[in-house]
C-alpha cells in the first residue's frame, strides 16, 4: 500500500519538503502520498505577508511576524536554493537584500513550477496528532476552515513544518498596566510609520531588536532607545539611538533601566523572541527545545529521537534558511523512501543529539556558529541528491555580512555578494536602503 505523508505548514519548510518528493518522482521514483495541511489562504509561511494581527478570519491566532517593508536581514546568498537561482526566476541577478514581496516571489516560483499545489490544502488547521503505536501510524485531526467540517486521517510519517517565529515570548515588567502609550510585540509590529514623531522603546537585542528599531528609524521616529539583558548590540548607531542596559520598570512614560537612567518613551515594542509551540502535539511526540542551532531531541537535526517516523523540519536557530530547509527535507524524503537508514534505538540517536549539543556549546564566536551550521547542511546535502553548493562560499558572504553591519548598521544592505549558485556577482541596489521608502517588488527590481 502506498506509505502516506502529512506535512504541517506551507511556508518555505514545508514547500522544500513537497519541492523534495516532486524531484524524486519527476526523476522516476514511486513517492508516497504527500498531504500538506496549511493553516492560511495561501503559502509560503511568514513570507505570507498579512495586515492582520492578533486573530485571523476564522478566530485562529495570526501566523504572520513580517512588517511592511522588510528586506532580508541577510544576504541573499546565503540562502538561495540551488535548485533554482535567483537569476533563473528573475532573468537576471538582482541587488542582495530584496523585500519581502520580492522574496515571497520567489519562494512562490520553484513550487508554481514544481506543481505542487494541488498537493496542499488550504485554510486546514491541524489541530491534533495521535501515534497508534499499535498499527505504528498517526492520526492527524484537522479543521477544513472553508467549509467548516473537522476530520480525521491518517498517516505513516508527520512532518512538522510549523516555524517558530511565530508564538511571541511576552515578559511583563513592573508598570506595564500603566503605561500611557502602545506597549506590542514585535509579532504584532507591521507598519513603522505608525511610530513616526515618537520616542520608541525597544526591549531586546536581538535582530527584531536591530530591524525594527531601524525600521522606526528609517520612517521617522523622534528618537529610537533599545534595552538589553544580556549584551548590548553594540553597533554605531545614529545620534537619535540610545542603547541602554535591561529595563526595570515603567511609570507613566518614562522607563527606568539598571544603569539609574531614565528615558520618556511613548510607545513600547518587545522585540523579545519567539517560543516553539505546537498546541496541536500531545506530550509524545511534542519536541521541546530552545531557539538554537542544535534543537533538542532531534536525530541530525531532523528525526524526533522518541518517535523516528516523526519528523521537524527548520526548527533551529537559523544563519541559514532556505537551502538548510532543502537539506533537511531531501534528508527526510530520503529516510521515508528507505534510502537512508536511522539507527533503531533512542541512545544513538540521542549520542548524534548530544555530539551537536556539545560542539555547539564549545565556542561562542559568531564566524564559529556561522561554519557551525553550514558543516550541517554540508552533512546532509552530502548523503542525497539535493545540488551540492559552495556552502563554504555562502559562510563567506555571512562573514562579509557582519562586516558590513558593524562598519554601518544603516548602510549594509547596500552591499552586494556573489552568488555560490551560479557564480555571477550581485549587482549594487539603485537606491540606499535608508532612502528607498517603497518596497514593492518593481521598485526593487528597477535596475
Ligand atoms: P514559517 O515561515 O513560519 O511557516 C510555517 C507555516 O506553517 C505557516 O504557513 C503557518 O501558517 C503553518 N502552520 C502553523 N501551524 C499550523 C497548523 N496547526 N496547521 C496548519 N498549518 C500551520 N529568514 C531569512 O532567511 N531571511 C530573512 O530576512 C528573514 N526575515 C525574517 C523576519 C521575521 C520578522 C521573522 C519572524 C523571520 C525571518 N526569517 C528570515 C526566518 C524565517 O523563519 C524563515 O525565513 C522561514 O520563514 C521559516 O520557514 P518555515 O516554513 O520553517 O516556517
Ligand atoms: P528575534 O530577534 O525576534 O529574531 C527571531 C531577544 O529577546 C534576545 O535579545 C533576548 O535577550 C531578548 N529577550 C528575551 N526575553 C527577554 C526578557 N524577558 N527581557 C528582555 N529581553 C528579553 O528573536 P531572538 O530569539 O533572536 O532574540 C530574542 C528571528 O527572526 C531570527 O531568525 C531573525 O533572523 C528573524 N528576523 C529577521 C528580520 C529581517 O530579516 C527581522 C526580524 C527578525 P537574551 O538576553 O536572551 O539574549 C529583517
Amino acid at each position: 500500500m502506498t506509505q502516506r505523508v502529512a506535512v504541517i505548514g506551507a511556508g518555505p519548510s514545508g514547500l522544500a519538503q513537497l519541492r523534495a518528493f516532486q524531484s524524486a518522482a519527476r526523476k522516476g521514483a514511486e513517492i508516497p502520498e504527500v498531504v500538506c495541511f496549511e493553516k492560511q489562504s495561501n503559502w509560503g509561511g511568514l513570507w505570507n505577508y498579512t495586515w492582520r494581527t492578533g486573530t485571523d478570519e476564522h478566530g485562529e491566532p495570526v501566523h504572520g511576524s513580517m512588517y511592511r517593508y522588510l528586506w532580508t536581514n541577510g544576504p541573499k546568498e546565503g540562502l538561495e536554493f540551488a535548485d533554482y537561482p535567483f537569476e533563473e526566476h528573475f532573468g537576471k541577478q538582482i541587488a542582495s537584500y530584496p523585500p519581502r514581496a520580492v522574496m515571497f516571489d520567489y519562494i512562490e516560483g520553484r513550487v508554481k513550477k514544481a506543481g505542487v499545489r494541488d498537493w496542499i490544502r488550504f485554510n486546514s488547521v491541524v489541530r491534533w496528532i495521535e501515534y497508534d503505536e499499535e498499527a505504528q501510524d498517526f492520526t492527524v485531526t484537522v479543521h477544513d476552515m472553508t467549509r467548516d467540517h473537522v476530520y480525521k486521517e491518517r498517516f505513516d510519517h508527520v512532518i512538522v513544518a510549523s516555524g517558530h517565529f511565530s508564538s511571541p515570548n511576552v515578559p511583563e515588567y513592573p508598570g506595564f498596566d500603566q503605561f500611557y502609550g502602545r506597549i506590542t510585540h514585535a509579532h504584532d509590529f507591521r507598519d513603522a510609520r505608525e511610530f513616526s514623531g515618537q520616542d520608541v522603546l525597544v526591549v531586546g537585542a536581538s535582530y527584531s531588536a536591530e530591524d525594527i528599531g531601524s525600521q522606526c528609524w528609517k520612517y521617522g521616529a523622534k528618537s529610537v532607545t533599545s534595552c538589553y539583558r544580556s549584551a548590548p548590540m553594540g553597533f554605531a548607531w545614529p545620534d537619535n539611538w540610545e542603547e541602554k542596559p535591561a529595563l526595570v520598570r515603567v511609570e507613566g512614560k518614562t522607563a527606568f533601566f539598571t544603569d539609574g537612567s531614565s528615558k520618556t518613551i511613548d510607545a513600547i515594542i518587545l522585540c523579545t523572541g519567539y517560543r516553539h509551540y505546537f498546541p496541536f502535539l500531545p506530550d509524545d511526540l511534542r519536541l521541546k527545545t530552545k531557539n538554537r542551532l542544535a534543537a533538542a531531541d532531534l536525530y541530525k537535526g531532523v528525526v524526533y529521537v522518541d518517535n523516528p517516523r516523526m519528523f521537524y523540519l527548520g526548527m533551529q536557530d537559523q544563519w541559514f534558511t532556505f537551502n538548510m530547509f532543502d537539506a533537511q527535507a531531501w534528508y527526510v524524503r530520503d529516510i521515508i523512501m528507505n534510502r537512508i537508514a536511522v539507527p533503531a534505538d533512542r541512545q544513538a540517536l540521542m549520542a548524534d543529539v548530544a555530539e551537536r549539543e556539545a560542539r555547539e556549546e564549545a565556542s561562542d564566536d559568531v564566524k564559529y556558529a556561522i561554519k557551525y551550521q553550514g558543516d550541517y547542511v554540508k552533512e546532509l546535502i552530502a548523503d542525497t541528491d539535493y545540488p551540492s553548493f559552495d556552502v563554504d562560499g555562502a559562510c563567506e558572504a555571512f562573514f562579509e555580512w557582519k562586516h558590513h553591519k558593524v562598519d554601518d548598521i544603516m548602510g549594509f544592505r547596500n552591499h552586494s555578494y556573489r552568488s555560490v549558485i551560479t557564480g555571477t556577482m550581485a549587482p549594487p541596489h539603485h537606491t540606499p536602503w535608508k532612502d528607498a521608502l517603497d518596497d514593492s517588488m518593481e521598485a526593487y527590481l528597477r535596475n
